[in-house]
């Protein structure tokens, strides 16, 4: 685990702190009342931008003088969630600004609100991303991030009738104080058009369309360290704004076709990819970021070098994920056609510079493009990757002569139906490292959908296991804990160095510090109460187990197993009134992908659910049930510290590692789980005895399909199980709709494709057994602690050292 010291790192001097504050004041008092948070937020985040572009400019200087080997990390999702608390935090202004507000008459955390979150992902992959920023900042990794720049964030989710409904995300509607303009960046993007050439391996590929990337930077603070890291983000422009003669002739919106085109490959992050429409905008928008991203790496590369022949000791190339792997044809096409290296030699350089790291084994989430669009689109990368398929085949059938099903199944090209390039053989055949985010979810990547590379090249692939930012996830989300950490670990030093989280374990039993870390509890969950109370009208108790589930909606994460647990409870609420309820509260929140029918069941199932039981005299307070709307990081950031309990019940061998599962267990939840992704290791660093597990294994999960699963064997045997399933399915959640979960009901009895009946039971059990130990508060709390002590492992700053050393590796 990294130690970083922490000396004071901001230059501004006090004079300018303090006039940029009479600024900030100045400014708000010129607006109305309502408008002052709002004008104190932009001001202090202007501030703060004109000292990290000091920053940015320092650091990158540094860089060149060093001739560092840079990282180029591409994703399409950067969930940055907002900025100005994090800066403040990184720039050891936070008091200054607090005081300054007061002075004015707001508070700070008013002020904060008030930004909206650049929600640019869908989830764990895009916060990760986030994450990896912030840790290559503090650590001092050189680095760029590289993104698209979304004109609407990761949509608003809105509750109509229990519905989810999707509305923009207009992120950027108080305009971006963050954002650094890179005018003199600015690269052709070409789409379509044909490809002419001698017959030799280098061609010209003559676009039939061409768009401008312009470059946006995002500047992210490193904490204790002047360093900072960029996200380069890329703006489509036209290269013709408007078409003169059309607008003449008075055709105004003709006149405006090209720079609308242009500018929807930046509308939104992930169009619908249901039409063939959507399909081909989401291809543009990956060609997009990486082709403006390598040109940029390219030009700055040969601006320090004056030659391409040495890019893989200076520079890598990291896929997050497939959905940047037609880098690997850009790549080679740059080199070989646009700076005239040979093929091996350019193919040496690709292969040093780029890995890539698998984030999910769903069969269905692996990217494949058809290789007619590709025709249309990129003509020449199609050439390429069919070069690179041809040479790579002839090696397969050299080392395993006449295994024509091996060819077949390795292949670049599925050739069964619709011809279809299959974006992770691509990527894994240009890298040199290929890993996955768990130990879990590595073994199985290479038993299963890898089997086959990993049989040709063993030593490629590898695991690192993902971490989460401290900074953000603990000392910004939850001061309260942060002062506790403070005071017992003897300063802020755990920040920037997770490991000394571990000092706590033999502190569990010291009842000043159960006490310390039950009120730093008990303050967050009466904040969530606040929350919910102003969001949903609904009143909690804060003193109830509040038992958390977060994250995106989908059906191998198993909201719906937490749902059923609900209703067994609420049943047997009515059936035994007087037991000795623990009183629960169940909050849910997450967005299901647009187009998935069965995940929006869930949101509706969930809101029907909660009606019934929160209006329920004979309940009381035993069981609430919230689902809180427009789930994203600032969310999280004040449900997570505010959890007892954590669910992290995927079926086993889904969930490739979680991250939400390390936030919550940093913030003193305790976790019931599945024996999946990352949970398998936070166990092993806390101790089994401190965590829920609960349900089948992945081999259990594996043998139990490969046998024939009938879920309804389950149902016939439970009758608890029965009853729940009965209630749903004959409208007891529904009475104006009876038949509304039919289909839910049939899935579940028919395929149940997640196992959640086989695992009923078992979480059932450890439900039993959480109510059990939060009987023992001071028992609770001790294992709360240990939980915390346990985490300093999950530290994003690890996962960053981990891939600096065996991926990328960087000097030391
Ligand atoms: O690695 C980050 C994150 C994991 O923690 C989650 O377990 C995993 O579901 C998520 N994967 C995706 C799928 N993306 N694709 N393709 O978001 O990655």
């Amino acid at each position: 685990i990294p130690r970083i010291s922490r000396k004071r790192t901001t230059s501004l001097p006090t004079p300018e702190i303090e006039g940029l504050l009479a600024r900030v004041q100045r400014e708000a008092r010129a607006t109305s009342t309502d408008a002052a948070p709002a004008a104190w937020m932009r001001t202090a985040a202007r501030a703060c931008h004109a000292e990290l572009a000091d920053r940015l400019h320092e650091s990158q200087q540094a860089d060149r003088i060093s001739g560092a080997k840079r990282v180029h990390y591409l994703s399409m999702e950067f969930l940055m969630g907002r900025a100005l608390a994090n800066a403040l935090s990184a720039l050891e202004l936070e008091d200054a600004f607090a005081q300054a507000a007061e002075q004015a008459g707001l508070r700070a955390a008013d002020v904060l609100e008030r930004e909206p979150d650049a929600a640019l992902g869908n989830g764990g992959l895009g916060r990760l991303a986030a994450c990896f920023l912030d840790s290559m900042a503090t650590l001092g990794v050189p680095a760029f991030g590289y993104g698209l720049r979304y004109r609407y964030g990761m949509f608003a989710q809105r509750i109509q009738d229990g519905r989810q409904v999707e509305a923009p995300d207009d992120w950027l509607r108080l305009g971006d104080a963050w954002e650094l303009p890179r005018p003199e960046l600015r690269f052709a993007v070409g789409f379509g058009g044909h490809v002419v050439g001698d017959g030799g391996l280098a061609r010209r590929w003559v676009p039939a369309q061409t768009v401008q990337a312009q470059a946006v930077d995002f500047i992210v603070p490193g904490h204790g360290t002047r360093r900072v890291a960029v996200l380069r983000q890329w703006q489509a422009a036209a290269q013709q704004p408007i078409d003169y003669l059309a607008f003449s002739r008075g055709e105004h919106v003709a006149a405006a076709r090209e720079k609308l085109e242009a500018e929807s490959l930046n509308w939104v992050l992930y169009p619908d990819d249901s039409t063939p429409a959507g399909r081909e905008l989401r291809l543009k928008q990956e060609f997009f970021l990486v082709s403006a991203s390598l040109q940029d790496m390219l030009a700055r590369h040969l601006e320090e070098h004056r030659t391409l022949d040495n890019l893989g000791a200076h520079a890598c190339v990291h896929l997050n994920d497939t959905h940047p792997a037609l880098a690997v044809p850009e790549l080679m096409r740059l080199l070989v056609d646009e700076h005239g290296l040979g093929w091996e030699q350019a193919w040496a350089q690709t292969q040093q510079v780029v890995s890539y790291t698998n984030h999910t084994l769903m069969p269905e989430a692996l990217e494949t493009w058809p290789v007619r669009m590709l025709e249309q689109l990129l003509p020449r990368h199609l050439e390429i990757v069919y070069e690179i398929n041809s040479r790579f085949l002839a090696q397969v059938r050299a080392r395993f002569p006449g295994d024509e099903a091996l060819v077949r199944r390795v292949s670049l090209v599925d050739e069964q139906g619709e011809q279809r390039v299959r974006m992770a053989a691509l990527s894994i055949v240009a890298s040199h490292h290929v890993n996955g985010v768990s130990a879990l979810h590595s073994d199985l990547m290479v038993q299963t959908i890898f089997a086959d590379y990993a049989r040709i090249w063993p030593e490629r692939f590898c695991n690192v296991t993902n971490g989460v930012t401290p900074r953000r996830w603990l000392a910004q989300a939850n001061p309260s804990l942060a002062a506790v950490l403070d005071e017992r670990l003897g300063g802020p030093g755990w920040r920037t160095d997770l490991g000394r989280l571990a000092q706590l374990a033999p502190l569990a039993g010291d009842a000043d510090l159960q006490a310390a870390v039950r009120a730093a509890k008990r303050a967050n969950k009466q904040r969530l109460a606040t929350l919910v109370r102003r969001e949903l009208g609904l009143v909690i108790d804060p003193d109830s187990l509040f038992d958390v589930q977060v994250k995106r909606i989908h059906e191998y994460k198993r909201q719906l197993l937490n749902l059923l647990h609900v209703v067994a409870r609420y049943q047997a609420i009515l059936a035994q009134p007087q037991a000795d309820w623990v009183p629960r509260t169940v909050v849910m929140a997450g967005k299901a992908a647009s187009a998935y029918v069965a995940a929006k069941d869930i949101i509706r199932l969930a809101h029907d659910i909660a009606r019934v039981v929160n209006s329920d005299p004979r309940v009381g307070e035993r069981l609430k049930l919230v689902f809180l709307p427009n789930y994203g990081v600032s969310l999280a950031e004040t449900i997570i510290p505010a959890a007892d309990l954590s669910e992290q019940i995927s079926t086993a061998g889904t969930e490739a590692s979680g991250t939400g599962n390390m936030k919550f267990a940093l913030n003193g939840a305790l976790t019931i789980g599945t024996w999946d992704g990352a949970n398998i290791e936070m166990a092993q660093a806390v101790g089994r005895e401190d965590f829920f597990i609960f349900g089948l294994q992945a081999e259990q999960v594996t043998q139990l399909r490969e046998l024939g699963y009938d879920p309804r064997l389950h149902y016939e045997e439970s009758r608890v199980l029965r009853r729940v399933i009965d209630a749903i399915a004959q409208g007891d959640f529904s009475p104006g709709e009876p038949g509304r979960y039919r289909a839910l009901v049939d899935a579940l009895l028919q395929r149940d494709s997640y196992l959640l009946l086989a695992d009923f039971h078992s979480y059932l059990e450890a439900q039993a057994a959480v109510d059990e130990a939060f009987r023992d508060r001071a028992g609770w709390d001790a294992k709360a602690i240990r939980n915390i002590a346990g985490m300093g492992w999950f530290s994003s700053d690890r996962t960053i050292c981990e891939y600096a050393r065996t991926i990328w590796q960087l000097p030391t």
